[in-house]
């Protein structure tokens, strides 16, 4: 739902040129550093890039979801790092709280994470349960009026910046799948709570993965999400069906970067007396990239409105997800091949995108997951 086409072009142009004036010419810089620009960050806070997601009424710009897809297609043309480290507070790291939170959770942390003065991340993952999620081991153990957290969590995006953490974790021992699950907020100053060594990853280098170490984190009750035990799972699964569908448009906005870069390189590139783009197998392989980012951006745009008239979207956000992060890869091996030789080396910034999407089928549940969740929820409505 577009709620004010005008108010939102205008959003929308300013984002691209950010994308084109600030980020892309950092790209090769936040690459070698590891780090994305101090001054670059502060411009997404000022923007309110870090709050898009959440409701006006605690200071973010309370986009609908497919306002939000489209700010996504904007801000994933660069660099997918850039919108991740703002991506986590308007997804994954802000939504337990603004889906299930309490008033008083919601006032506490969702202004802070809006305006980008802290960040939140999101803790799911752990060394031995991956896409088994509810089979997580973190214990939360009853004292009181406290909790006792001891446990270890893997892979946690941008853990390292982090200043609060939706944890998943265990709080009835005589279960072993999601049902014991609870979703507590754990502040990153509380004692017992350490960081890993940052991962050395494939690609998305600027952003950071560590894990998140619990070892006698004594939080209060009043941090579980919503105050109720055994909630945990559902509100894990209700954050990632929207999480799903804008990495989905995230997909769809770097591929449209790497096929613009492709297209301008293969219409610059001469070969056999001409530019390599008058070669039919070339215009073949840029064909297929544009109709399956035109596909991946209209299944994403319907699901994101089905969404905002109230519709559940669990199946959809898995088939975007799905299908968008299988499209970029093959965008970018695509990407690639148009470069030649020129797509296999360092400086022209093919190779980087190359490694920077593979992540896409793998994290907020691989392709194999959603094409599970999507058959079991069809099964489901079967009425089996
Ligand atoms: N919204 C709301 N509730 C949901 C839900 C959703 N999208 N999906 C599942 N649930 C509920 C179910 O209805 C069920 O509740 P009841 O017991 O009351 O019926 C409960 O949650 C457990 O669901 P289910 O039985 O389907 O859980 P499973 O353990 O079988 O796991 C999968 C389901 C595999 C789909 C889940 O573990 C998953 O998504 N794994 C991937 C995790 C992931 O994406 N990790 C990436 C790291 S996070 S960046």
């Amino acid at each position: 739902m577009i709620r004010d086409q005008e108010t939102l072009n205008i959003l929308l142009d300013t984002v691209r040129r950010f994308v084109r004036e600030r980020c892309v010419p950092a790209e090769a810089v936040t690459a070698e550093t590891d780090r994305i620009p101090e001054d670059i960050v502060a411009d997404m806070r000022r923007m309110g890039l870090f709050g898009f997601a959440i409701p006006q009424a605690y200071g973010g710009m309370g986009l609908t979801l497919e306002e939000e897809v489209l700010v996504n297609f904007e801000m994933s043309q660069c660099s997918p790092v850039f919108r991740s480290i703002a991506g986590t507070n308007n997804g994954i790291g802000s939504m337990g709280i603004v889906i299930d939170g309490s008033d008083e959770q919601k006032l506490k942390y969702l202004p802070r994470l809006a305006s980008g003065e802290i960040i939140g991340s999101f803790a799911l993952t752990e060394p031995g349960s991956g896409s088994d999620a509810g089979a997580l081991r973190t214990s939360a153990r009853r004292e009181g009026d406290h909790y006792i957290l001891n446990g270890t969590k893997r892979y946690i995006t941008n853990a390292p910046e982090a200043d609060i953490f939706t944890v998943m974790a265990r709080t009835d021992p005589n279960t072993k799948d999601a049902s014991g699950v609870t979703a507590f907020i754990v502040e990153r100053d509380t004692p017992g709570l350490s960081l890993g060594p940052i991962d050395k990853k494939m690609g998305q280098r600027g952003g950071h993965t560590s894990d998140v170490i619990f070892e006698n984190v004594k939080v209060p009750a009043t941090s579980i999400i919503g105050g109720k035990e055994g909630m945990g799972f559902k509100t894990a699964m209700k954050v990632l069906d929207k999480a799903r569908l804008n990495i989905a448009a995230v997909c769809v906005g770097v591929a449209e970067r790497m096929l613009q870069d492709a297209l301008r390189y293969a219409m610059q590139r001469q070969q056999f007396g001409r530019p390599v783009a008058e070669f039919q197998l070339v215009q073949a392989m840029l064909a297929d990239c544009r109709t399956e980012i035109f596909a991946a951006r209209s299944m994403t745009l319907e699901a994101a409105r089905k969404h905002d008239a109230g519709e559940r979207i669990a199946t959809e956000a898995s088939c975007c997800k799905y299908f968008a992060s299988e499209m970029c890869g093959r965008v970018a091996d695509r990407a690639v091949q148009i470069h030649g030789g020129a797509g296999y080396m360092a400086e022209y910034g093919i190779e980087r995108f190359y490694r920077d999407v593979r992540l896409f089928r793998i994290y907020e549940g691989t392709s194999q997951i959603q094409q599970l969740v999507i058959a079991r929820n069809m099964i489901k409505a079967a009425g089996g």
